[in-house]
């Protein structure tokens, strides 16, 4: 792609390969370099290319963030360090004593950041999003400043309706953020569904190939960018050109990887939800999850997320998880390889087990990232675990 050609009206498809990626100026490279540098030359004092210090702006980074504002359809984006580091950057945006609404099911270390470190900075008011009503009494009663939702919410997969939401939150004046690493632009954009801010994990499917740690903002408001970017050139979680050239690399497939994804997870789903050893499935793409409407209204796929509950107490589910093979027993998601885990013991932790139980997560939840391998391969692991465990 040229410099300067108008990408708006392209195809998504087209814009992950495209957007940002047009070739190195100076040599025709058509794959942009790696701007492997920390500072950058200065002709006299304070006289420079738009580029200083890589903390501040890295070139490498900049194509990812013009890509990664093309895809969520915003005016902005702030490539960071990790998915954690963009939310520690969005609370400290906030005045000190902020009330912040969250929803009851969210990533753990998300759960860990507003419960400990944030714990005497700001006030956190846990609710089920999925409960408009109740969203609305704490918006009259408590006047958070921000909501903040995972849509759909790891690892329970609850769907939130963020147009509704989004409408109830700017008559209270409430900031939207949306974490939508579960489902990446390709199937939800939740600014066009009126949200203030899109947040990703980019460790997951953005980058898809399990290989960095990263993270992003993306937004419309120049004044709220603006703050963002002065708040991370100064605490300092800035991403590193080596990660940003691999997340514009991983990019490129992001479309196809998606799609597949989903075709998989929908055959897995449905085993799921006949096998005799599972007690329920929850994914968007069934029928008998309790949001599919919300999910078939706003989003434009299901993802590649599947939980279910086995059948038993946490040593079947522990016994479960060691005998599988093909399917990879780690933490994070998003990968073209298969993962599986026990959030109760691993990503869900740092969330007290009574919190748990009162939201649903139980010991025998189990967490599925369907990758894009064949699927029979995948179902025949996850048969000879099952009977392994009978
Ligand atoms: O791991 P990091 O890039 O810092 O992103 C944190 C994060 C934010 N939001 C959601 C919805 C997430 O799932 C995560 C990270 N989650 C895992 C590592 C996991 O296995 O669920």
């Amino acid at each position: 792609m040229k410099k300067g050609m108008k990408t708006d009206d392209l195809h998504l498809a087209t814009k992950v390969i495209h957007v940002g990626g047009y070739p190195d100026p100076e040599t025709g490279s058509v794959i942009p370099p790696i701007y492997q540098t920390s500072t950058f030359i200065q002709s006299s004092p304070g006289k420079h290319q738009g580029y200083e210090y890589s903390r501040s702006h890295n070139p490498t980074r900049t194509r990812l963030e013009e890509n990664l504002a093309s895809l969520e359809k915003a005016k902005y984006a702030l490539v960071t360090a990790s998915g954690m580091s963009a939310t520690m950057l969005l609370m400290h945006t906030l005045p000190v004593g902020s009330t912040i609404l969250c929803g009851d099911d969210v990533y753990g270390g998300t759960y860990r950041l507003f419960t400990t470190i944030f714990k005497d900075i700001h006030h956190f008011k846990f609710v089920d999003t999925t409960d408009l009503k109740a969203v609305e009494k704490i918006l009259l009663e408590d006047h958070p400043k921000m909501i903040w939702l995972e849509s759909p919410t790891n690892p329970l997969l609850k769907i939130t309706d963020i147009a509704a939401i989004s409408k109830l939150a700017k008559k209270s004046k409430a900031k939207v953020v949306v974490d939508n690493t579960f489902l990446s632009p390709i199937f939800q954009t939740p600014l066009e569904l009126g949200a203030d801010v899109v947040l990703h994990s980019m460790s997951k499917y953005i980058n898809g190939h399990s290989d960095v740690v990263a993270g992003a903002l993306m937004l419309n408001s120049k004044s709220l960018y603006d703050k963002l970017w002065y708040l991370q050139n100064s605490i300092g979680p800035s991403q590193s050109p080596f990660d940003s050239w691999l997340v514009l690399r991983g990019l490129k497939t992001l479309h196809i990887r998606m799609k597949a994804h989903e075709e998989n997870a929908k055959v897995v789903a449905a085993y799921l939800e006949k096998h005799p050893q599972v007690e329920k499935v929850s994914y968007p793409g069934l029928k008998s999850h309790p949001q599919h409407k919300i999910a078939k209204k706003q989003q434009s796929g299901y993802g590649g997320m599947i939980t279910f509950f086995l059948k038993g107490n946490i040593g079947k589910s522990k016994k479960f998880l060691s005998k599988v093979k093909l399917w990879a027993l780690a933490e994070s998601l998003g990968g073209v390889e298969s993962l599986i885990e026990h959030p109760a013991i691993m990503t869900h932790a740092s969330v007290p087990k009574k919190v748990r139980e009162e939201i649903g997560l139980y010991d025998n939840l189990i967490r599925l990232s369907v990758g894009i391998e064949n699927v029979d391969d995948l179902i025949s692991d996850l048969d000879q675990a099952f009977k392994a465990v009978r």
